[in-house]
């Protein structure tokens, strides 16, 4: 029996949220139908939450929760009933990714080094991404901008003040500095992902005892705040923190579930992936920004998205 109404929908269904995943591959075409095969309780169990406006990615991981089918067969059969010529699944096994084949990885306009790397959750430490001199740059273009940090409520989405944050942040919107952009076409190199698939840089000053306590960055399909957020861009899949300062001591960048803790060094960079290749949201990606204990810590955050932003 399928699981009636298991999955997230939204109140709206001519939002479509799952257009976000229709990107730029061609559906997959079987002869024969997976969704015929289907007995008709699962078949109605599709229809109806197609109708609804279910996310596909989740009723797929549904079914194949229910032990019953394979993820591949539960996204042909969701695939088919939707019909057209494009997979609702289109882009969903693609991920950001850094090659880390060699110690040092030479990009367009700089080579940069692989410090350290994780499988899973993925995790990539990079140094030398950004000079001195590029770092001050952008510290310099952010210096007159900071107010109090916000996080993205889970109840109505709104940008709130939160205790567990207690840093101050600013913007730096594309076009609005030749170094910045400079460096997102950098980032779009070394993700292999596509730069207008990313937020605008987000930074992140710190004073003494200010912190980020542990948080996810991928946005919950699950919350109604969250949801609006996913419609513009999809899923977080991808997150780059750029060290702009030392910090004499403290303010790591820690991910307590797996015992990882990255120490901040001026013009590094520390990736990391959010989600699985089904872009299912990853919970061992809890991470927080240590308190700092000397000095303080300027980080600019790039968040990279599974569709245009
Ligand atoms: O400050 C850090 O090291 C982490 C910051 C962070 O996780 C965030 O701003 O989302």
């Amino acid at each position: 029996m399928p699981p009636w109404h298991p999955v997230e929908w939204k109140s709206n269904p001519a939002a479509r949220p799952y257009d976000a995943f229709r990107f730029t591959f061609a559906k997959m075409t079987t002869n024969a139908s997976v969704f015929a095969s289907l007995p008709p309780d699962w078949q109605g169990w599709i229809r109806e939450n197609l109708a609804r406006a279910c996310h596909p990615q989740d009723m797929a991981n549904s079914m194949a929760r229910s032990g019953q089918y394979s993820i591949e067969q539960a996204r042909a059969a969701i695939d088919e009933a939707i019909g057209g010529t494009q997979s609702a699944f289109a882009s969903s096994d693609k991920l950001p990714t850094i090659d880390v084949t060699a110690n040092r990885l030479q990009l367009s306009d700089r080579a940069v080094d692989i410090l350290f790397v994780m499988d899973r959750p993925r995790i990539v430490l990079l140094g030398d991404v950004l000079s001195g001199e590029e770092c001050d740059a952008i510290v310099e273009h952010c210096s007159s901008r900071y107010a109090r940090s916000t996080v993205t409520s889970e109840v109505d989405g709104a940008s709130t003040v939160h205790q567990g944050r207690t840093s101050d942040m600013a913007f730096i919107q594309r076009g609005d500095s030749d170094i910045a952009d400079r460096i997102d076409r950098r980032l779009s190199e070394l993700g292999n992902w596509p730069l207008e698939c990313s937020e605008p840089f987000q930074l992140q000053k710190y004073g003494v005892s200010h912190e980020y306590r542990p948080h996810f960055d991928w946005l919950n399909p699950s919350s109604t705040g969250h949801r609006s957020h996913l419609e513009r861009g999809g899923q977080r899949l991808g997150t780059f923190i750029l060290y702009l300062t030392d910090v004499e001591q403290g303010g790591g960048t820690a991910f307590p579930n797996i015992g990882v803790e990255v120490h901040p060094r001026k013009g590094n960079a520390l990736f990391f992936l959010n989600t699985d290749a089904a872009h299912t949201p990853d919970q061992q990606t809890l991470h927080a920004g240590s308190p700092v204990v000397k000095g303080s810590k300027i980080i600019a955050n790039k968040w990279l998205r599974a569709s245009r932003y």
